[in-house]
């Protein structure tokens, strides 16, 4: 049986999931969609699983679609739809935080797979490519989307248009990532965040994600409301009362993730 495109463990309450495509940079082709997908679900399904921690395996973090298969000349809303956007909804609707460790180049809808992550960790060494102009397409997997809000009008169209590398210390600068780190401490600096988020009170963190996402389009009131509505659910579960009984006892809170 060939590997893996995508290779996927569980660790310390931790999804470790490794885009494995290496000699093509992890560009995808369609069992690496269909891996990725069964993987996603996999990880909402187990109740044990309280973060995830994304990387590339080799010196690339994922270069995009595979352009060398047969979607990039068929019916690409179609592919769109049953791929890359599958993809970053299932991350973007994840109750659980999203780390991304971009050890490599992150190029066209690798790049914004990175993006759609809640916390984006590059080595300083690599960079972000805006791609799809370069082969005369538009962005995608909601670079369009993401990169403004990140970043703002004026640096997302010169990212977007010109397609040029951005260096993981600029994407820092920028606020477009979290952080850029050296790539030798980088599995170890994202990996503790991925573990230290793990075990945090989980349902806390879902619904926080929740809210980022819904800020970018609700109004103020709208926002008020759905924070009263989600605390609300907060404050109802476990690892709030843990957290409330752990500062009356002066003791580190034990969170269950409920
Ligand atoms: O059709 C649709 O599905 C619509 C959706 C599109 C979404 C997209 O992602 S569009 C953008 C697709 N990606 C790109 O256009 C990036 C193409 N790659 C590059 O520009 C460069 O490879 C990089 C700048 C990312 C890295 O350059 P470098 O010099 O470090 O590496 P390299 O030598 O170019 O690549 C190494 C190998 O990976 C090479 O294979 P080889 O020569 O060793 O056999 C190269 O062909 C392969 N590779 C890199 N990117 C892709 C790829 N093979 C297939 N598809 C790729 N995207």
């Amino acid at each position: 049986m060939s590997e893996a495109t995508v290779l996927f463990e569980r660790r310390d309450g931790v999804a470790r999931v490794t885009l494995n495509r290496p000699d093509v940079l992890n560009s995808f082709n369609d069992a690496m969609f269909e891996r990725l997908v069964a993987v996603l679900g996999e990880v909402k399904a187990d109740r044990t699983i309280r973060s995830v921690y994304l990387t590339g395996s080799g010196r690339g973090f994922c270069a995009g679609q595979d352009i060398t298969g047969s979607n990039i000349t068929g019916d690409l809303a179609k592919h769109l739809d049953d791929t890359w956007n599958r993809v970053a909804l299932a991350i973007r609707h994840l109750d659980v935080p999203v780390v991304a460790a971009v050890n490599g180049v992150a190029a066209g809808a690798g790049a914004n797979l990175a993006l759609a992550c809640d916390f984006v960790l590059a080595a300083e060494e690599t960079s972000f490519i805006q791609a799809f102009i370069n082969i005369g397409l538009v962005p995608d997997t909601g670079g369009s989307w993401t990169l403004p809000h990140l970043v703002g009008r004026a640096r997302a169209t010169a990212a977007l248009m010109l397609g040029d590398k951005i260096s993981a210390k600029q994407a820092a600068e920028w606020g477009m990532i979290l952080k850029a780190v050296p790539l030798a401490s980088l599995e170890s600096e994202a990996w503790a965040l991925a573990v230290r988020l793990a075990a945090m009170p989980t349902l806390a963190l879902g619904l926080t994600k929740r809210l980022i996402n819904a800020s970018a389009t609700n109004s103020f009131e709208q926002q008020l409301a759905m924070e009263a509505e989600l605390q609300s659910i907060a404050g109802k579960s476990h690892d709030h009362a843990e957290g409330i009984a752990a500062f009356k006892e002066k003791r580190k809170p034990n969170f269950h993730g409920r």
